[in-house]
């Protein structure tokens, strides 16, 4: 998303949050790196909130060894299984098609240098959601965090 879309969508919300006791949008920058970490492992949001989560892969290693992606899971989501269903999958980012119902949001799978951006309403349940990078056994290297929506 372009800057000066985000900034109207910005003004936009706090407009809306004036007239209607709205948070604003959350904006969570988020890289990964060729040592399969997120940057950010956790962050809150409230229920009904527009989040924008932006990542950035600032590794350099070849999108064939290493790529990352951030996808959000609903609550029911079983998160090793998810991830363990979807390896056999590159053709849909390693997110199998079963299991693609547990999605609330994700980004594209990222070569070195890429970045992009996922919008989206955080759930009306509070409670812990957990997000992954779907990449074959970046998962189990620790590229994983939680979003906790509470009011
Ligand atoms: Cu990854």
């Amino acid at each position: 998303m372009k800057a000066a879309s985000l900034a109207l969508l910005a003004i936009a919300a706090t407009a809306l949050g004036c007239s209607r006791n709205v948070a604003p949008p959350k904006v969570v920058e988020i890289t990964g790196d060729d040592f399969m970490k997120f940057s950010v492992t956790s962050f809150d949001a409230k229920p009904g909130q527009k989040v924008i989560v932006r990542l950035k892969n600032i590794g350099e290693l070849p999108k064939e060894a290493t790529a990352h992606n951030w996808v959000l899971l609903a609550k029911e989501a079983y998160t090793p299984k998810f991830v363990e269903l979807g390896m056999p999958h590159p053709e849909r980012d390693y997110i199998a098609f079963e299991q693609e119902f547990y999605v609330l949001a994700k980004t594209k799978l990222l070569g070195p240098g890429e970045s992009d951006s996922v919008t989206f309403t955080a759930p009306g349940v509070p409670g812990a959601y957990d997000y992954v990078c779907t990449f074959p056994e970046h998962y189990a290297g620790g590229m994983k965090g939680v979003m906790t929506v509470r009011q």
